[in-house]
């Protein structure tokens, strides 16, 4: 496939999953073409610092570090300062690794001097070798709390600390009405070279959604000019990987990938689910819009091919966009 040089492609995600897609783009488009946005609902502060777990994963991924066994964190960390903070006796639930503390730290001494949360985040990548941008949604405080049944929870609270064991009865993206996107993101969007926009297989529901409760950011989605592509993260009835299948069964979601086109509702104009999904293309409420192709990606070559996937269904996508 040959993406058009003066063509650019904007791919919005969360962690694990839309980290590999956003992989795979920055193997086919230059640092020019590519713009990421990542999901900063899961963000908290912790013993003082700013964490920012999709932001992270997306980063360490790009450039190649990530830890692959727990899908967060670096690869070949340490623990001398979570262990030490045990014998402490202090709070050891989430599990920093020295070499990934020191991104929190200068995260902090960054915004601390000044920085948004786009110019630490584009002075980190810049450190570790990651070329394409990468953009936080938001530049303000946009955090996932979580209703259970035993209380509100912050993100992090509910999944890591408490191990998702609440029941979930709902979300709210506290601070997402007020805040702006981040200016990446708006340049993103109003960019007439902006041929392509990519939800990439992360979470619908915990990793996008934030995105899009973003002030504005859905009829300005509907408004480009672009078509807006989603790559569905179920396969088959299989829900999404891990805890959150729990989470989402709670809050009775339909797990199947006709349940994720449905959620984004009037927002998408093309849907890319998985060959092995091909039967239940004529129970989409538009068959036209669906592309079936691989989107397993347990390799580099995978990531790569799903990408060319998904740029190719834009090159031939034609208007008119998906109805309001
Ligand atoms: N997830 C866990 O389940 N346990 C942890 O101890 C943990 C530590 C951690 C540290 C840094 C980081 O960036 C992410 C970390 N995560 C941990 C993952 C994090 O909770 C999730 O990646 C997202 O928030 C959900 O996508």
């Amino acid at each position: 496939m040959n993406w058009p040089v003066d063509k650019k492609v904007l791919a919005l995600c969360g962690g694990v999953g839309g980290a590999k897609l956003a992989l795979g783009l920055t193997r086919v488009l230059s640092p020019h073409q590519l713009t990421i946005v990542v999901n900063t609902g899961d963000d908290f502060e912790h013993f003082g610092l700013p964490i920012c777990p999709d932001l992270d994963t997306v980063t360490y991924t790009l450039a190649g570090v990530s830890n692959r066994e727990l899908g967060w964190g670096r690869e070949n960390d340490s623990w001398n300062c979570l262990d030490t903070l045990e014998q402490l006796g202090a709070e050891t639930w989430f599990r920093l690794g020295d070499r990934d503390l020191a991104i929190h730290l200068a995260r902090r001494a960054m915004t601390d001097g000044g920085d948004s949360l786009s110019d630490a985040t584009s002075k980190i990548c810049r450190k570790l070798g990651v070329d394409h941008p990468v953009s936080p949604m938001t530049d303000e405080a946009v955090r996932t709390r979580v209703y259970t049944d035993t209380g509100e929870l912050s993100f992090q609270h509910y999944f890591v600390r408490e191990q998702c064991q609440p029941v979930v009865r709902g979300f709210h993206f506290a601070g997402a009405d007020e805040a702006l996107p981040a200016p990446a993101f708006s340049r993103a969007l109003e960019d007439a070279a902006t041929a392509a926009i990519i939800i990439c297989p992360s979470n619908p529901f915990v990793s996008i959604d934030p995105l899009l409760a973003l002030a504005g950011i859905r009829a300005r989605l509907k408004a480009c000019a672009a078509p807006v592509l989603a790559v569905s993260p179920v396969i088959g009835i299989s829900a999404i990987k891990g805890p959150t299948t729990k989470m989402m069964t709670e809050l009775g979601m339909d797990l199947s990938s006709v349940g994720v086109f449905r959620h984004y509702g009037d927002l998408l104009d093309g849907f890319v689910i998985d060959t092995t999904d091909r039967s239940l293309v004529p129970e989409f409420p538009d068959p036209g819009r669906i592309h079936c192709c691989n989107t397993l990606m347990n390799s580099l070559e995978e990531r790569v091919e799903l990408a060319k996937e998904c740029l190719n269904f834009a090159l031939q996508w034609s208007p008119p966009k998906a109805y309001t």
